[in-house]
């Protein structure tokens, strides 16, 4: 079935015509594997039918068949990242596009993309942690254990320059400087982290507010 589907969407015809007409022939057509209509995704997102209309021109630039799968993912996030080129884009790029594809059906559609921007820009504070919250729990169980701390450090330290993922003297460094933090969420001393345990710290701390506010600007 999602074979069927990713063939279908790959016979898109994008090329050829104006981005306005591509954008209204896509929004317009009533076939499943096309984007939802403009008044769905103004209901969906907080965004403005303008701001979907340049959002969704850039999306189809980049991505010209109207989705994206796992590896173009990669190399949209790698060169948006890697600006050192020893760096390794791939562990926080695959984080991130599990969160965005957690049902794991092997591409991103654009509704998916608008919503989870939207709420990453202009979510409430506490939509935007139970988001941050997901990332971490790649297993979805609806907890956190230490080793998805380790999992998420690693993956946004490959990001500043070289490191050895497979150093096992790597990841003993990197328990010990979670462990204070690890502590520090888990309220209650059980060695996991609940989602209500998670987002209670986060409002409390300053460090991670200022964080999201630094990322709603940058964006
Ligand atoms: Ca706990």
């Amino acid at each position: 079935m999602g074979q069927l589907y990713s063939k279908s969407i790959r016979r898109i015809p994008v090329f050829g015509v104006s981005v306005d007409k591509a954008i209204a022939k896509d929004f317009d057509l009533k076939i499943n594997h096309k984007p939802d209509c403009l008044d769905y995704l103004l209901k969906k997102t907080r965004f403005s039918r303008q701001e979907l209309k340049y959002l969704y021109q850039a999306f189809k630039q980049s991505c010209p068949k109207g989705f994206v799968e796992k590896q173009e993912f990669f190399q949209i996030l790698k060169g948006f990242y890697c600006i050192r080129h020893t760096a390794n884009a791939e562990p926080y790029a695959s984080l991130m596009y599990d969160s965005l594809d957690p049902n794991a059906k092997g591409f991103i559609t654009f509704t998916e993309f608008a919503c989870n921007l939207s709420l990453l820009m202009r979510g409430a504070l506490e939509e935007k942690l139970e988001w941050i919250f997901n990332l971490y729990d790649g297993h979805s169980r609806g907890y956190l254990l230490e080793d998805d701390f380790v999992h998420v450090y690693k993956a946004v330290l490959s990001l500043t320059g070289p490191i050895t993922m497979k150093d096992r003297n790597l990841t003993i460094i990197v328990r010990k400087r979670i462990k204070k933090s690890f502590l520090k969420f888990d309220a209650n001393k059980d060695g996991r982290i609940t989602r209500n345990e998670f987002i209670n710290c986060c409002l409390n701390d300053r460090g991670v507010l200022h964080a999201l506010e630094t990322f709603k600007v940058s964006w």
